[in-house]
């Protein structure tokens, strides 16, 4: 299965992606995780892509998708959970394109939807935990904002190609996945 995970910074997209591939079996491509790799790098893209992150805005197209390129060329045929892309419309329709090229075109689009402040509270937490650089309160409103004005658009996108389904990420991280089992028809106990 070849599946699009979409959603607000902190809806929880991330951390149901490595449920899903966990019962699935599928490769998980989170682009926030490349990036991050690359920073950890210290290479000079990574150090371009850390200034832009630490603003909380998007990594240019041609980075992401070069890193994201890269990435489904050495994976499996298995299928895979990309997480964390296609962050804006341009994305969207170049991924079409790329796995076009591959011969696996992208089958279902799962969207998580929480409201702003379960977001806020949320990476609150993960910042006192974790330290993520971008995860500080002005960075997270940014993050938040460019989300509503580039990602959000993506959703429709996907709509429109009658793709699209929604599950509600509010409740616990077993309560939202138990929600998404339902949504991709997973079957068994879990
Ligand atoms: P990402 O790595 O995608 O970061 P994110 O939006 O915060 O999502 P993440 O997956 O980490 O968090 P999740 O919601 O699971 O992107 C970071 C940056 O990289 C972007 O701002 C951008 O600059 C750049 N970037 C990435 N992709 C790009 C692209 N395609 N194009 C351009 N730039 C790109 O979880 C958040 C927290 O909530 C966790 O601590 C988790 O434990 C907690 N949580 C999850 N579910 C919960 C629940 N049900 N209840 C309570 N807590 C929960």
């Amino acid at each position: 299965m070849r599946i699009v995970i979409m959603g607000a910074p902190g809806s929880g997209k991330g951390t149901q992606a490595a449920l899903i591939v966990k019962e699935l079996d599928l490769d998980h491509i989170s682009t926030g995780d490349l990036l991050r790799a690359a920073v950890a790098e210290g290479s000079k893209l990574g150090l371009k892509a850390k200034q832009v992150m630490d603003r909380g805005e998007l990594v240019s197209d041609d980075i992401v998708l070069g890193l994201l390129e890269q990435r489904l060329r050495s994976g499996g045929d298995a299928g895979f959970i990309l997480d964390g892309f296609p962050r804006n419309i341009a994305q969207a329709k170049a991924l079409d394109t790329l796995l076009e090229r591959l011969g696996q075109p992208v089958e279902e689009a799962l969207q998580i939807d929480v409201d702003e402040e379960q977001v806020v509270q949320r990476i609150a937490k993960r910042a006192a935990l974790e330290g993520r650089s971008d995860d500080t309160e002005e960075t997270v409103r940014n993050r938040l904002k460019v989300y509503a004005d580039q990602t959000a658009p993506v959703v429709d996108y996907y709509a429109h190609k009658g793709i699209l389904s929604r599950v509600l990420g509010d409740g616990s991280i077993e309560e939202v996945f138990q929600r998404i089992r339902g949504v991709l028809q997973i079957q068994g106990d879990s």
